[in-house]
């Protein structure tokens, strides 16, 4: 049963244009869930900062100042906008336009979009890109949640715990175009790691375990922080690392798919792990931190391995089990909880919820 078709203005992350990877995992969130929005028959448009490149779907790009991100900030943090902040201008956008669509999606994880909810006729779909990490952030998304009930979701429940939740919540997880990912069932010697490099992601503890065992690491993902990959080029120079940059979809999956094992070895409490579900989607075994998002991705034994948290010795360990995990086993759960169908339909459940409460009389 297709519900109405929703007329959906996606407001995109202000720390940078999409396809830049500045933007981390929610570049690739939003373009799945227009994706999967589109398939169900619903009309997308995405506003997004100047300079992005987004395939398929309309695109409005919007000048300013990027939004200094959050993960480097304290937790008593004041609320802060540059100048001309292209978060202010996208959502005056957001403003102006209200009237054209059913419903505006906001991926920005600031305190600014929350803030504006009550002013706005049409209603506003949060999506949760983090975990708790600024208090003024996580009060006003307590506030919408009172206000608003339902239009606030996590990726998973122990993101979701992160935040004194009082009431209740959608858990969205994510999606993919499972039709660019293909299955590889014979592998090359590789280990993979794949995200921003920057330190709340870890890398340090993936290459001190492939210089421990001399099995080659490939690396895929935007160099966000260049003085700390120069620190662990430092105190592991002899450690087998390829560099790989940033790529799309199609060149990052294409690398992937060869490697015998993804390694997610995230520092803090990563919301979801989209590479977690891009790995399964190749057959390609997860083994990660059991922490956050990736635990409740990979299922430990069956499609990967959850090691204990900043344990190299634990990941050293995974690896040597890597022989009992079948690859056919991981994509079949990417086909089975990670389709633009499966993704769609947790949507439309939560979208519905918001639009049906937004329509009926008070
Ligand atoms: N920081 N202030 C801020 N706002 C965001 O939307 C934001 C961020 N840091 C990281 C980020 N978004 C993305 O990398 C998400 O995918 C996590």
């Amino acid at each position: 049963m297709l519900e109405n078709p929703w007329k959906i203005l996606l407001i995109s992350t202000p720390v940078g244009p999409l396809g830049s990877g500045l933007g981390g995992g929610v570049e690739l969130t939003l373009l799945n869930m227009a994706k999967a929005l589109k398939k169900r028959g619903h009309c997308i448009t995405v506003v997004a900062p100047q300079g992005s490149l987004l395939e398929e779907f309309p695109l409005v790009e919007i000048a300013g100042q990027f939004q200094p991100i959050a993960q480097n900030q304290t937790r008593d943090a004041l609320i802060q906008l540059p100048e001309n902040a292209v978060l202010a201008n996208m959502w005056n956008y957001g403003r102006q336009h209200q009237a054209d669509y059913d419903l505006i999606v906001n991926f920005a994880f600031d305190w600014l979009p929350f803030y504006l909810t009550p002013f706005f006729t049409t209603p506003i779909a949060h999506c949760v890109s983090m975990a708790s990490l600024i208090t003024a952030i996580d009060q006003v998304i307590l506030a919408v949640m009172a206000q608003f009930p339902g239009t606030v979701a996590f990726c998973t429940h122990s993101q979701a715990a992160t935040f004194a939740l009082e009431g209740p919540y959608a858990c969205i997880q994510g999606g993919l175009d499972l039709s660019r990912y293909q299955f590889c069932g014979e592998p090359g010697p590789a280990l993979a790691w794949m995200g921003r490099i920057a330190p709340e992601k870890g890398l340090e503890d993936a290459v001190a375990a492939v210089d421990q065992l001399g099995i080659p690491l490939t690396i895929f993902g935007k160099l966000q922080d260049p003085d700390y990959w120069q620190d662990i080029r430092r105190r592991y120079p002899n450690a087998p690392l390829d560099y790989r940059g940033f790529l799309d979809t199609d060149n990052l999956q294409a690398g992937l798919r060869q490697c015998r094992a993804l390694l997610m070895t995230h520092r803090w409490l990563e919301a979801f792990g989209n590479v977690a579900m891009e790995a399964l989607a190749c057959g390609v075994p997860v083994i990660s931190y059991d922490r956050g998002g990736p635990a409740e991705i990979v299922r430990h034994g069956q499609t990967g391995w959850l090691v204990e948290p900043d344990q190299v010795a634990g990941l050293v360990g995974a690896i040597a089990r890597l022989d009992q995990i079948d690859r056919q086993q991981c994509r079949a759960q990417a086909e089975q909880e990670y389709s633009l169908a499966a993704f769609g339909d947790r949507l439309a459940q939560w979208f519905q919820g918001i639009i049906a409460a937004n329509t009926d009389p008070a």
